[in-house]
């Protein structure tokens, strides 16, 4: 089935504020999320797996998939739908060669050439950035602007979703490029109303 990249949440329960984490993710399908990336860091495999689980069972209830960020045994052992790996994970080869043909695997890139490397190596899509300054990850690197986001587009054939500092001032900047989709964590789980954030975002991005 094709994936709709449109509206891609990437987790964070950090920026929760106490709130339940499965309930923040089910209000932003409602809202219109498309896509769910479990990002779990300084957490136990056995709570990595058993958080992995349950989201698969809510987002795919939705008919959501689920991809597991860094951790390809993970995405194995709860048959998640896809794994997204960075330039400092798993070699592509390798992963898409563990995660077999089937599943959708993701590739963090911040230029042409490592979109380039990712579209030859295995990689279903790309999530290009940071696009913007953000405060929700620490070693992202310079932000590579619209500009060359516009150019890791052209440059590759798979889709490309454009992550870090996104929301509601820049959509229409960011849509401009072409892209397929935008990936973002504080635009939605740092709204007090995690579900009207998504739909506002996700009726901008089509409209
Ligand atoms: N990878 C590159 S930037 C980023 C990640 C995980 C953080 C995105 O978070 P936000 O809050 O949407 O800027
Ligand atoms: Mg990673």
């Amino acid at each position: 089935m094709p994936v709709d990249y449109s509206l891609y949440l990437v987790s964070d329960r950090s920026m929760l504020k106490g709130r339940n984490l499965f309930q923040a993710v089910e209000e932003a399908i409602k809202g219109g999320v498309t896509l769910v990336q479990l990002r779990e860091k300084n957490i136990s495999s056995l709570d990595f797996y058993n958080i992995a689980l349950k989201m698969k069972e809510l987002v795919n209830h939705y008919h959501v998939p689920l991809i597991i960020n860094d951790r390809l045994d993970i995405a194995l052992a709860v048959d998640a739908d896809g794994l997204h790996i960075g330039q400092e994970d798993l070699p592509l080869k390798i992963a898409r060669k563990l995660l077999g043909p089937g599943k959708i695997l993701g590739y963090s890139v911040a230029n042409r050439g490592q979109a380039l490397f990712g579209e030859r190596n295995g990689a279903d899509y790309l999530g290009a950035g940071t696009v913007f300054p953000t405060g929700s990850k620490a070693d992202t690197g310079e932000p590579i602007g619209t500009g060359n986001l516009q150019k890791i587009k052209q440059a590759v054939s798979i889709p490309v979703v454009g992550i870090g500092g996104i929301g509601i001032s820049n959509l229409e900047e960011v849509k401009a490029t072409g892209i397929d989709g935008i990936s973002l964590i504080s635009a939605i789980l740092g709204s007090n109303d995690v579900e009207a954030a998504s739909r506002k975002l996700i009726n901008l991005w089509r409209k």
